[in-house]
């Protein structure tokens, strides 16, 4: 087992990882930026290094800096947590290179799940459903016109080096076809320095599901069950829950399988994440797969009563899996907690709270760093706290959350719970009726 890892990262996550590695007996070792020197991640590491000035490029992006904290320190594991270096196949490399445990896929992994027409491609080849559309990259926009007239409109183009929205156009008729090319080809090319497009029949108003899976080092994988990120805005998630209101045990049955054929053909050596898109008949289609631990895993802990951050220090060191798949035991919740004025377009918020209290109780568990008179910094994202619920049916989650919602005590800034208190009490919500596409007839006024 591993002696000491350096946590390249910042934020709840940092001390999410801190706080197994604790109960693991691993030293650990905070990276920080001169505008975290007062967050709870330094002080809760037994070490501490200093990498560099507040923006994320000269300091949690510094490969160099982190590369050398981890050498002068003696760390043998490097955990990325998200976001950041999580899916850098640069950085997954040079730590091999060095000899550092990166506690995620490798650079090959990543690599090919990163591009996302060979991601798609891989998992058809492995059996996955996909979605229907272009075989590989398109050419031209002639080939695409006659794919999208084979296929019938409405089709959506999308950039191979995309993700997280960016690069794609719905394209609803043939006329339409030329400026979402164009448009997307810029976007793409400006963003990711790579404007090569696929296309893809255009799902309408589909349930993003997706599906936890653990790899070990000896070729097996497991899953552990779904989460619904349906609830989004832009491209981010604000509510995520497990298990889904639309899944079924047969359905749960047959993406696991899927996720981890999907997963076993790449010899998937981690934690990761297979994300689908299902349509109104209960059609799966596989749509991108992460390589790293994700902000909403606490929800698939909640419910199957599994930390995965142990899990992936345990896969990294090379102990092999159980090989059984987890299920559902109770419901989870998880509402994300934004300094974000929801009123406002959730412009952002930072500032310093000055007053602060955490709800509690039965079911209620929070993954923050922050404290009272902690100060956001503007420079990096803008979630400041996890609100997770768990109770024995949906109804009494959301009973749970509400009350939770309300105990809950953030001043000094704008947050994301005005926002929350209102879903709560949403006739659709409370159904489970509603798909991708729910926040943009939502009514965010007066918040
Ligand atoms: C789609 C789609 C409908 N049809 N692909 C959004 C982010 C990127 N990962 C892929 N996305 C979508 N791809 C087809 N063929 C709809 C979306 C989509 C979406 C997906 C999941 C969650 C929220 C979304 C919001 C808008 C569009």
């Amino acid at each position: 087992m591993f002696k000491k890892i350096l946590i390249a990262n910042r934020g709840e996550i940092a001390l999410r990882i801190i706080r197994t590695c604790r109960e693991m007996g691993i030293k650990t070792v905070a990276v920080y930026s001169t505008a975290d020197r007062e967050s709870l991640h330094v002080r809760f590491a037994d070490e501490s290094v200093c990498i560099g000035p507040p923006a994320s490029r000269q300091s949690y992006l510094d490969v160099k800096s982190i590369i050398s904290a981890a050498e002068v320190t003696g760390a043998d594991a490097i955990h990325p947590g998200y976001g950041f270096l999580s899916e850098n196949a640069e950085f997954s490399r040079v730590c091999a290179e060095y000899g550092i445990k990166f506690i995620g896929a490798t650079a090959e992994q990543i690599n090919q799940m990163g591009d996302k027409a060979t991601a798609k491609a891989t998992m058809r080849a492995a059996g996955v459903p996909v979605i229907p559309g272009s075989d590989g990259l398109l050419d031209s926009v002639e080939e695409g016109k006659v794919l999208a007239a084979e296929m019938g409109y409405p089709v959506i183009v999308k950039a191979t080096a995309g993700g997280g929205g960016r690069g794609m156009r719905v394209i609803n008729s043939a006329d339409e076809f030329q400026k979402a090319w164009d448009d997307a080809r810029q976007e793409s090319g400006a963003a990711f320095g790579n404007d090569a497009l696929y296309l893809e029949k255009f799902i309408e108003e589909p349930r993003h599901i997706e599906v936890q899976i653990v790899g070990d080092q000896f070729g097996r994988v497991c899953h552990l069950s779904e989460r619904d990120c349906s609830i989004q805005r832009r491209h981010q998630k604000l509510v995520e829950e497990t298990p889904s209101p639309i899944i079924t045990a047969e359905l749960r049955d047959q993406m696991g399988a899927a996720a981890i054929k999907g997963a076993s053909s790449i010899g998937y050596e981690g934690a990761g994440t297979i994300e689908f898109l299902v349509d109104k008949h209960g059609k799966f289609y596989f749509m991108e797969m992460n390589t790293r631990i994700q902000v909403e895993h606490p929800i698939t802990e909640e419910v199957t009563n599994f930390d995965l951050i142990k899990e992936q220090i345990k896969v990294a060191a090379g102990e092999p899996i159980s090989g059984k798949n987890y299920y559902p035991k109770v419901f989870a919740m998880e509402c994300r907690i934004n300094a974000e004025d929801p009123a406002h377009n959730f412009r952002p918020s930072p500032g310093k709270i000055t007053s602060l209290h955490f709800p509690g109780g039965h079911g209620i568990r929070i993954d923050s760093h922050v404290y009272a008179g902690y100060t956001i910094p503007p420079n990096y994202d803008s979630m400041i706290a996890k609100l997770i619920v768990s109770g024995q049916s949906r109804e009494e989650v959301i009973t749970r959350m509400k009350r939770a919602l309300q105990e809950f005590v953030i001043e000094g800034i704008k947050t994301t719970i005005p926002f929350h208190i209102r879903l709560m009490d949403d006739p659709s919500f409370k159904e489970g009726n509603f798909t991708t596409k729910f926040l943009e007839s939502f009514d965010f006024s007066g918040l």
